[in-house]
């Protein structure tokens, strides 16, 4: 059965006001720095259930929005996570990580400790469900749940950036101890931790430089 189409709601801007916007969204993106460094400082539950709501406004695969946002404050769980990363992340990057993996990483500083995931107020885990649920009670697959999700975590963070918070993209290696921890079902599969708080007051970011766009895009006109 077909959806019910409704009119698109759009309202044309003038070409003046759609550069600005244009320059003044990239001037405030470009200002975006993932840092491990983050204060204690609380911050409301109400900030992050905005920003998971940003991110779930991401277009998705046959519009199943297979996303699960995990949002920790409890300092307990916060700790439990923490320590069961770090002795995944020790064997990782003692044993596991090749070198030409290890020459990129040790310019950034990046080791197994991680005290992010008990310093941020919140720890938001975002999982990737591989599964829906059918109505004949049955599951059925989700369709490009990974793109889906990669667009989802990119507004989500847009978003934390845009209210004036940051955030850190923690692929803790490998992942799958956060289901248990967080009790969700086996369709589901951690794919990204993202503390957000506000930066220590020390925050430190490595010194890079993003490409220019002659070395990210091309053109055929
Ligand atoms: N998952 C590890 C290693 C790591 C990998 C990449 I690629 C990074 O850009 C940073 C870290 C960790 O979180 O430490």
């Amino acid at each position: 059965m077909k959806d019910e189409f409704v009119p698109l709601e759009w309202n044309e801007l003038p070409v003046t006001e759609m550069e600005r916007r244009a320059g003044a969204l990239y001037e405030q993106m470009n200002l975006r720095r993932t840092t491990r460094h983050f204060s204690k400082r609380p911050v409301s539950r109400e900030l992050i259930e905005k920003a998971i709501m940003c991110g779930a406004t991401a277009p998705s695969g046959a519009h199943l929005q297979p996303w699960t946002f995990v949002a920790v404050s409890s300092a307990e769980m916060k700790m439990k996570m923490r320590e069961a990363a770090e002795i995944e992340e020790e064997r990782t990057y003692s044993e596991r990580m090749p070198e030409a993996w290890q020459e990129l990483l040790q310019p950034l500083g990046t080791d197994a400790v991680k005290e992010h995931m008990t310093d941020a107020p919140w720890l938001v885990v975002l999982f990737r469900q591989s599964k829906r649920m059918r109505s004949n009670g049955e599951f059925g697959p989700t369709y490009y749940s990974t793109e889906s999700c990669g667009i989802a975590a990119g507004m989500f963070i847009q978003a934390i950036h845009n209210m004036g918070l940051v955030t850190l993209t923690h692929t803790p290696s490998p992942m799958g101890f956060l289901r248990g921890i967080l009790g969700r079902p086996a369709h589901e599969h951690a794919m990204l931790v993202m503390p957000v708080g506000y930066p220590a007051e020390d925050a430190t970011v490595p010194k890079l430089s993003r490409k220019p766009l002659d070395d990210v895009a091309v053109f055929f006109e």
